[in-house]
């Protein structure tokens, strides 16, 4: 026992080499000893101080060590990997403190950090597990993310860690010193992988180093006056960057607060942001989220019926309270933008960002937000532009200006980032990885930009196989896929229609088998894929139209969702259609 003791400690000695660099960074945990006192997370269980989460998470690392090193000793040998080269922990949490305590024990063990997603199916979930080798599940919070992760590790023999609600908030109020081996940390150790679905193949794991993470931080902290009197309110998923980083690691990085909801809800976002049946005294100081969320608070705003002295009086709390309120990860349209501003007073700050980069692009703090704009690149990080198809390079800049390498005044291209906050691969996956980079390091991001009056577009996504839908990205190819496993699909194509709410609806064109019922194919769905990527359009046809090689013309075949027409709205779920036939060409 002692002698594998001996070899694990070595083994960890020597990954850790391996990811050494003469660059070290202080990882977001290891700051938290300077605001020790300081409140840092609110939930619906209560609020915890800085000293809370370095007790809780340096008590839970130390669990971590155990359970890791006995599960890697049972997982040796399972199914040809390596487990011990794995120091991924996979977490499914809710949006609460533990959260925030499973990262940072994993990041104190020296682990790598692996969020999973409460509403993905099983599949997806094991999925994940899988493809990322990590070597423990953790999972807290209610009953069925305990089910959901114990059948999964039960199935792939992986050590299940369920962390008990008393007993953890038991362990914040034991007093525990910080672990000093990781107040640094080399800037190329991995310290979490994220999935992301791609045009084509499975959702891909992207690996975000220390210093990745530290430069995304960063970035937002000098562009958006981020301090510690800040006091955001977290209402997005947890397994994305913008609920991860830009929503709770910048205002754990300077000792502000992070109020988290469970989840979203309209009724209970405007409370807060009112200040009203609010037990924390701390008001909410700064907003970011997508733009359905703005989208669904302005139509609860307008369904609420206030009086003009009512209206008078949200604008001005708003106006005196927040400080800033900040949309991306899809576009935000000039409406939801405006009417926002007549609503709070306040111009919705616009920016564009990436998994594999954090935030590339950003409206100013100070000065004019322009609707349909993303602004200028943030501190440290370049971006270019280059012709489609020459690739010839059209523009470049970073965030002290832009040349531009054109007569013209505005350019318009493929979209490209380079910076210490582009993550360096894709997990296990060389290919793809050189793939998405140019030769001379470059970051290819699939995004269509343009350069006008001094400022970026995003003219939209190069493939249309890529979707936005509520601001989680969704591959058409993939939906295909698990949806032509339902026996009554003989072939379908799936496509992005744009929707004011959502940005895009998932939209699926089928040629069925026999009888098909759509609620019960939504149903079936919900089983195989997340439920925000179920198609909410379907129409059926007799024949999908493809041209001579066999590839169907996907921005074509779009007309046919016309959403003005009265008729197509009826095509929304829970509908039976045998009768629409597309035409035949
Ligand atoms: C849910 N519904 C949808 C839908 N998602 N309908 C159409 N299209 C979709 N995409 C339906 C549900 O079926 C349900 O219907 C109803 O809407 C409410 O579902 P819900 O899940 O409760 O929705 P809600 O909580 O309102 O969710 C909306 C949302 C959510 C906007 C809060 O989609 C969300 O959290 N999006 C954020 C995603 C995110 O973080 N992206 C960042 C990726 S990082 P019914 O009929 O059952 O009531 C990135 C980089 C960067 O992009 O730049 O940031
Ligand atoms: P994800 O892969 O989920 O990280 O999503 C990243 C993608 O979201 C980008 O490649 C863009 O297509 C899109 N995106 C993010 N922010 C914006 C924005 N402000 N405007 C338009 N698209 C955006």
């Amino acid at each position: 026992m002692l002698r594998h003791k001996a070899i694990l400690q070595t083994k960890h000695l020597l990954l850790f080499m391996r990811h050494c660099s003469a660059m070290t960074v202080q990882p977001l945990h290891a700051r938290a000893g300077m605001f020790r006192h300081e409140v840092a997370i609110v939930d619906t269980h209560g609020h915890y101080t800085y000293q809370q989460l370095i007790n809780g998470s340096t008590h839970l690392s130390s669990s971590l060590r155990e359970v890791f090193q006995s599960s890697r000793f049972t997982r040796k040998h399972c199914m040809g990997v390596d487990y011990e080269k794995q120091l991924g922990i996979a977490f499914l949490c809710p949006n609460d403190v533990s959260y925030t305590l499973v990262q940072w024990a994993t990041w104190k063990y020296g682990g790598v950090a692996i969020p999973l997603c409460g509403m993905h199916p099983l599949s997806e979930l094991e999925y994940v597990i899988l493809d990322s080798l990590a070597s423990v599940v953790v999972s807290s919070g209610s009953s069925d993310n305990y089910n959901k992760i114990s059948s999964i590790a039960n199935k792939l023999r992986i050590f299940h860690y369920h962390l008990n609600t008393r007993e953890l908030l038991a362990s914040l109020d034991i007093y525990e010193t910080e672990n000093e081996q990781t107040n640094r940390l080399p800037s190329d150790q991995p310290a979490q992988i994220v999935y992301t679905s791609g045009t084509t193949g499975r959702p891909k794991g992207v690996v975000v180093t220390h210093g990745n993470l530290v430069s995304q931080i960063t970035a937002q902290i000098e562009s958006w006056g981020w301090t510690q009197d800040d006091c955001m309110l977290h209402v997005l998923p947890l397994h994305h960057v913008h609920g991860i980083v830009n929503a709770l690691a910048c205002p754990l990085w300077c000792g502000a607060i992070c109020h988290m909801l469970p989840e979203f809800d309209a009724a209970k976002v405007w409370d807060l942001l009112l200040h009203r049946n609010s037990a924390v005294t701390q008001s909410i100081s700064m907003l970011t989220a997508v733009p359905t969320v703005y989208f669904k608070l302005i139509k609860y705003y307008e369904q609420a019926g206030y009086n003009k002295n009512e209206k008078e009086d949200i604008k001005q709390h708003l106006q005196s309270k927040i400080r800033l309120m900040i949309s991306g990860s899809a576009p935000l349209s000039t409406t939801t933008m405006e009417k926002w501003h007549n609503i709070t007073g306040h111009w919705l700050l616009e920016r564009y960002g990436m998994t594999e980069v954090g935030m590339a692009l950003s409206n100013p703090l100070y000065g004019t937000r322009s609707p349909g704009a993303v602004g200028r690149p943030l501190p440290s990080v370049s971006v270019r532009i280059c012709d489609s198809e020459s690739e010839t390079l059209l523009a470049e800049g970073d965030s002290r200006g832009t040349v531009v390498y054109s007569d013209n005044v505005s350019v318009g291209g493929l979209l490209q980032i380079k910076g210490p906050s582009v993550f360096p691969q894709y997990w296990n996956r060389p290919a793809a990885t050189e793939e998405s980079f140019t030769k001379d390091g470059w970051f290819i991001t699939g995004d269509t930009a343009a350069f006008t009056n001094g400022t970026y577009h995003i003219i939209g996504r190069t493939s249309v196989d890529i979707i936005k839908s509520g601001g989680y990205k969704i591959s058409a190819l993939e939906v295909e896929r698990h949806l032509l496993c339902h026996p009554a699909i003989a072939e379908i194509a799936v496509v992005g229609i744009d929707d004011k709410e959502w940005g895009q609806l998932v939209a699926a064109v089928v040629v069925h088998n026999h009888e098909i019922d759509v609620s019960e194919v939504q149903q079936w769905s919900k089983s195989h894929i997340p439920p925000y990527a179920v198609p909410r359009l379907w129409k059926f046809v007799n024949e999908i139209p493809r041209n001579s090689m066999g590839k169907v013309n996907k921005k074509a075949l779009a007309k046919i969702f016309d959403v003005n027409n009265q008729q197509d709205k009826q095509l929304l779920v829970n509908s039976y259609f045998h009768d629409l036939v597309f035409p035949s060409h």
